[in-house]
């Protein structure tokens, strides 16, 4: 690759557009500063150059063709990149975890004789090995954070020279490596940027944990008092002892200089060197906070004795304090605050995990602009960028490192999970919002030797003897922080093994509502772990229920996916967080949707707990936690997939031709009006910052405004164009109707990927459609309150619409005008035996067996005394959890009703959806 230095430029128009998006949005006036503080911007003295680009790629396959059968070529790819983007998301369970390669061509440049090179690897996962011209030169294990290496020495040094670097990574399971499962996706690939170090043979650098060499502690008190401890990691390269001086220039916001210290160093050759110092600025400091995320600069400068400039890094230093109390919760700078945000996984919609900084740091703006002050990085280190922002934003964040559900009782798996810690704590810890480390995420989940309980306790015992050997070393590493371990809701077996009494914090991941119980029972569960452990601070680190935004239900029950379940569920939790003082805080799981490979469900892939989609679209949930938590005057319009909005209409004469249809609006203010085009729909009063206002709507466009008021005063204003479609009860009166789509077996509305509308099922009654006798389909032997199956079905983005169905149903009527039909007939055999292990997170279901048998079911179809369909058995045509589909033309002449009838030849009759077009009606 033939290398330019462009990397001034690009770094400085990343700034620029990161500034745009966050002072549009925030008004932080001088949040560009805190940006040109990130660590290893570049300086003089030192010169980074982007290597992300003109890499070849080709996954190892011994054969020399891939899974295809196709011979193996190398592919031009740009850095970040993942392998794992189509094959996360097909109908063939599990992706490809195994080897690839990565190369690319080094030209040698004159002006770098002088120079140390060193690579920069933003993240590998899993396991990385570096080859320079043949040469190992490193290897790397831990998928989450950075690795650097010197290849100086085995570089080609003439002009123009090509060298060629070659990485081979690895994303196969590794007993020995954290995680060794997780519901989250292992994407394989060099996913964030590399960078080329160009170094003076005297510079920063800590190439054991991938850190600029610099560690940055800076302590304020009450009084304002504030010392900023710097420790450092120098490396004399060159053959000569060296004097140097090590100059620390700390600046504000605004560029002026508030304190500049200077010490000489005497550095011996070929070895690193470690150097200290405290800076007290005797002037008047300013805290950071989330109102006021107030940065100052630490720059650090190595000086030769002939005043040359060797080597530069800046860091950024927010000056803060903080304490979590058990009984009274957090506090900062000495004032009480609650913790309120989310989670966060690092994939994106359509790129996995190589996802670009500025789309990354867009998380944290809606994050903020949300309203929340925290923000728990879960469950690996990400991206530097998002600390940074954090660290702009006001974002107070906790980061942990991948050990998830279990461990190996190992001494390689110990080993490297001390090397993960260490690399987050070094290269994250000079950021101010990091106040939490984390080591481990619901541990017990997957307990190992199940069947022997003696040899289970053992276990258990290694995990706790792993958990207190990563205290000390997080605090050995860094006192300042809290250290935090996150359990799932099986409060007593953590009590027990004595697991809660090891970190600082505990962290509970719960899910009472959602997985099992009700949602009232959280609260509950809170008080109850507040009593088992009344001296330990308490933080809600996950709690979620699914929301398919395609999914709507007039009465949300638990498990139905919906977003309105979702709505009720945060209300409940968000009221109990707030309203509990020893509840130091709560993070909902979790920001957006992300991709688990192995969950099937309503979207297959994905888990639905995000407050905003994959591709980072606002649900109603998100507009929620805006009206609990934003402190200006907040009113919000819900929404809908693609802005689809379902009406039903009922057997009022009066009323043919529109419907009903139940708008949710969020505001933090007392009263909203509402203008439904123009007109006055009245004004309601919200309830846990909600209100669902029921709207008389015809077909087509409405107009609706909301306009909010607080103490008697407009407060705010929101507009929103509802595209309306109204679900005819009369066929034959209701003539604005075209084409009707139902949900059979199913009482949720669902918005498919062409924006139809499936309207729910109903039993015929006279003058109106619906089904003749039939039952919903329920999974068996779940304890699940479920609707209909939760397999993947194949071939399809429309799950949610095939997943539930009526059985042993006689008939379906429509009574209509006469005239020329289409109707469309869907089934999915949902009744057979599937393969995949029960859903890890399904933490009800345990161990229960869920393996059905295939059912043997075969039909005929008729339409009066046409028979559509013979003998039916979709099995045999599609195979099972597969749609297949049948349209047919139909006349209905003065019969004034079409019966579509379904009788068994063996087994039950089954029906998953129907759809009903007009092709040409003969009016009276
Ligand atoms: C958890 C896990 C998290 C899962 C989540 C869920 O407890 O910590 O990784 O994604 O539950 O959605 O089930």
């Amino acid at each position: 690759m033939n290398i330019s230095y462009v990397h001034r430029k690009s770094d400085y128009l990343r700034m620029n557009l990161i500034y745009k998006q966050l002072y549009s949005l925030l008004c932080l006036g001088l949040v560009l500063c805190s940006w040109v503080g990130r660590a290893q911007t570049v300086q003089e003295g030192r010169v980074l150059i982007d290597f992300s680009s003109g890499w070849q790629f080709r996954k190892d396959f011994t054969s020399g063709k891939d899974s295809n059968g196709r011979e193996q070529k190398w592919e031009k790819v740009n850095l970040p990149h993942s392998w794992n983007i189509a094959d996360v998301m097909d109908d063939k369970s599990g992706y490809y975890r195994g080897g690839a390669h990565y190369q690319n061509d080094l030209d040698w440049k004159a002006e770098w004789q002088n120079k140390r090179i060193l690579l920069h690897v933003g993240a590998a996962n899993q396991e990385a090995a570096i080859f320079v011209n043949g040469q190992k030169v490193a290897d790397h294990k831990g998928g989450y954070t950075a690795f650097r290496v010197d290849i100086t020495d085995k570089l080609y040094r003439k002009e123009n020279a090509k060298n060629k670097i070659v990485i081979r990574v690895n994303n196969r399971f590794n007993k020995d490596i954290a995680p060794l499962s997780g519901d989250f996706t292992f994407f394989g690939g060099i996913y964030r940027p590399i960078s080329l170090l160009l170094l003076d043979q005297v510079h920063f650098t800590d190439t054991q944990y991938g850190s600029n060499g610099l560690r940055v502690n800076a302590q304020i008190d009450s009084k304002r008092n504030a010392v900023i401890h710097l420790r450092g990691d120098i490396q004399n390269c060159s053959a000569y002892s060296r004097e140097v001086y090590i100059e620390s220039e700390l600046l504000d916001a605004t560029g002026i200089l508030i304190k500049k210290m200077r010490q000489k160093e005497v550095l011996k050759p070929g070895i690193a060197h470690n150097f200290h110092s405290d800076l007290i600025p005797s002037r008047y400091l300013r805290f950071w906070s989330p109102e006021s995320p107030y940065l100052y600069r630490l720059i650090t400068s190595i000086y030769g004795s002939d005043g040359r400039l060797l080597d530069r890094v800046e860091n950024t230093v927010g000056l803060r304090y903080f304490s979590f109390d058990s009984k009274k919760g957090f506090f900062l700078n000495g004032q009480p605050l609650k913790l309120i945000g989310a989670s966060r996984h690092q994939d994106f919609e359509g790129i996995g995990n190589a996802v670009p900084d500025t789309l990354q740091i867009k998380d944290l703006v809606k994050l903020k602009a949300m309203g929340g002050n925290f923000l728990r990085v879960a469950h690996y280190p990400q991206d530097p960028a998002i600390l940074s922002a954090c660290d702009s934003l006001g974002l107070l964040a906790s980061v942990e490192i991948p050990l998830v559900n279990e461990i190996t009782e190992s001494t390689a798996f110990t080993e490297h999970s001390f090397q993960m810690l260490k690399e987050m704590i070094r290269q994250y810890g000079n950021h101010p919002s990091v106040i939490i480390w984390g080591y481990m995420n619901e541990i017990f989940l997957r307990p190992h030797y199940q069947k022997d309980k003696q040899r289970q306790e053992k276990y258990f015992t290694s995990v706790v003897a792993l958990a207190k050997a990563l205290e000390r070393l997080t605090r050995t590493e860094d006192s300042t922080r809290y250290t935090m371990i996150a359990n799932h809701g099986n409060v007593d077996l953590y009590h027990r093994t004595g697991l809660t009494k090891v970190p600082m914090l505990v962290g509970w991941n719960l899910y009472p509502g959602w997985y099992g119980g009700t949602i009232a029972d959280f609260g509950k569960q809170l008080d109850y772990i507040h009593q088992q452990l009344p001296d330990k601070p308490l933080l809600v680190t996950e709690y979620g229920a699914d929301a398919d935004y395609r999914i709507q239900a007039d009465t949300p029950v638990r498990f139905d996916k919906s977003v309105n379940y979702a709505l009720m569920y945060h209300q409940g939790y968000l009221n109990d967080i707030l309203l509990k003082n020893y509840v130091a805080g709560g993070v909902a799981w979790n920001l957006s949707d992300f991709n688990s490979e192995t969950r099937e469900e309503s979207m297959p892939h994905i888990n639905t707990k995000g407050l905003l989609t994959w591709g980072r679209k606002a649900k109603n949930t998100y507009f929620l936690y805006q009206a609990y938590l934003r402190k200006q005057p907040f009113v919000k319009i819900g929404t809908t997939y693609a802005n689809k909005w379902g009406a039903r209409s009922n057997s009022n004469p009066e009323t043919v031709g529109s419907g009903w249809l139940r708008l949710p609006i969020f505001t933090n203010s007392d009263s909203v009006k509402l203008l439904l085009d123009g007109r006055s729909m009245g004004t309601k009063i919200p309830k846990d910052k909600m209100i669902v206002w029921a709207l008389p709507v015809t077909r087509g466009r409405h107009l609706v405004q909301a306009l909010a008021s607080h103490r008697g005063k407009l407060s705010s204003f929101d507009s929103l164009t509802l595209d309306c479609e109204v679900m005819p009860y009369d066929l034959r009166k209701d003539e604005g109707w075209e084409e009707l789509h139902i949900n059979v077996g199913d009482n949720r509305q669902y918005t498919d990927s062409l924006g139809n509308q499936w309207f729910p099922d109903q039993p015929y009654t006279p003058n109106s459609w619906g089904y003749i006798r039939g039952e919903k389909y329920r999974l068996k032997n779940t304890g699940r309150q479920n609707l209909g199956s939760d397999v993947n079905i194949r071939g399809t983005w429309d799950d949610p619409l095939f997943q539930t169905q009526l059985q042993g149903l006689e008939a379906y009527r429509f009574d209509l005008l006469p005239g020329d039909y289409e109707i469309e007939l869907f089934f999915t055999e949902l009744e057979a035996p599937n393969s995949k292990e029960n859903l890890l997170y399904d933490l009800e279901q345990q161990g229960q067996q869920r393996e059905q048998q295939a059912t043997q079911r075969v039909f005929d179809i008729e339409i009066g005394s046409r028979n559509l369909a013979a003998g039916l058995n979709v099995l045999s045509e599609v195979g099972p959890f597969s749609v297949l589909r049948r349209q047919y033309q139909v006349k209905v002449k003065d019969e004034n009703h079409l019966t579509v009838s379904f009788n068994p030849r063996r087994g039950k009759t089954m029906l998953s959806a129907i759809r009903l077009k007009k092709i040409n009606v003969i009016k009276p």
